[in-house]
C-alpha cells in the first residue's frame, strides 16, 4: 500500500496517472493548500520542500518526494514503463529530466506570472511564454519521429502530459504544434490517464485560481 499526498495540480496528476497505470494500491491524502498543510511539520517530514506530490511506500517503509523521483521509484518497483536495457532506459530518463527541468518549471512560471502576480511583469511573462513555446517545439520535433517521447509509452509521457493539458491555463496554448496535439490525443485516450487526471478531482479554472491564492507565490 502506498500513501499518496497530492492535490489537483499537474505535478500531482503525474503520480496518480502512474499509480493507475501500474495498478498499485494506494490511499489518497489530499494536501489542502488553503490550510497551508504543505508546510505542516508532518508533511515536511515526508516532503522537505513543502510541495506535493509525495508518497510513503509502506511496503519498503520509504518516503519519496519530487515527482520524477517518485515515478522512477514506482517504475522500478513494478518493472513497468521504464525499460531495463540501458539505451532505452537512458531515453526515458532523458525525457523525464527534460520535463522536470524545463516543461514544468517554464510553464509553471508562465502561469504564475500571468495569473497570480500583481503588478503584471510583462518582461517576465514574455520570457516564460517564449521559453514554454520553445520547449513545445522541442517536444513537437521529437514527436514527429516517435510515437511517444522515449519511443515506447513510459513515465516520461506520464510526467509531461499533465503539464500540456494545462497549456491554456498557463497562458501558452499549444494548438499549433501538430505532433504534440496528436500525442496528447493518444495519451489522453488511455483509461488510466483519464482516471489519474481526476485524482484528486480536477477542479474548474475559477476554483483553481481561488485555491492558488494560498500557494507559495512570493
Ligand atoms: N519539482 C517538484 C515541484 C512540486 C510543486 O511545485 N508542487 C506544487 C503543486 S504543482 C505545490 O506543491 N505547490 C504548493 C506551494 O507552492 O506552496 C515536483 O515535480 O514534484
Amino acid at each position: 500500500m502506498i500513501d499518496l499526498y497530492s492535490a489537483s495540480t499537474p505535478n500531482g496528476f503525474k503520480v496518480s496517472i502512474a499509480l493507475e497505470e501500474m495498478g498499485l494500491k494506494y490511499k489518497l491524502i489530499v494536501v489542502d493548500f488553503e490550510k497551508k498543510e504543505q508546510l505542516s511539520p508532518e508533511f515536511l517530514a515526508i516532503s522537505p520542500n513543502g510541495r506535493i506530490p509525495a508518497i510513503h511506500d509502506k511496503e519498503s517503509n520509504l518516503s519519496v518526494f519530487e515527482s520524477g523521483a517518485i515515478l522512477i521509484h514506482l517504475a522500478e518497483k513494478t518493472g513497468l514503463f521504464l525499460p531495463q536495457v540501458s539505451a532505452s532506459r537512458a531515453k526515458v530518463i532523458e525525457w523525464l529530466m527534460f520535463q522536470m527541468a524545463n516543461v514544468g518549471p517554464m510553464m509553471g512560471q508562465a502561469g504564475v506570472f500571468s495569473r497570480y502576480f500583481e503588478p503584471k511583469l510583462d518582461d517576465a511573462i514574455a520570457r516564460y511564454r517564449n521559453e514554454s513555446r520553445r520547449i513545445y517545439g522541442v517536444l513537437d520535433k521529437r514527436l514527429a519521429s516517435e510515437e511517444y517521447l522515449a519511443g515506447e509509452y513510459s513515465i516520461a509521457d506520464m510526467a509531461t502530459y499533465p503539464w500540456l493539458y494545462f497549456a491554456d491555463w498557463c497562458g501558452v496554448p499549444c494548438n499549433d504544434f501538430k505532433n504534440l496535439i496528436r500525442w496528447m490525443g493518444t495519451v489522453s485516450s488511455r483509461p488510466a490517464v483519464e482516471r489519474g487526471m481526476n485524482i484528486p478531482a480536477n477542479v474548474s479554472d475559477e476554483e483553481r485560481l481561488r485555491r492558488a491564492k494560498s500557494i507559495t507565490t512570493k
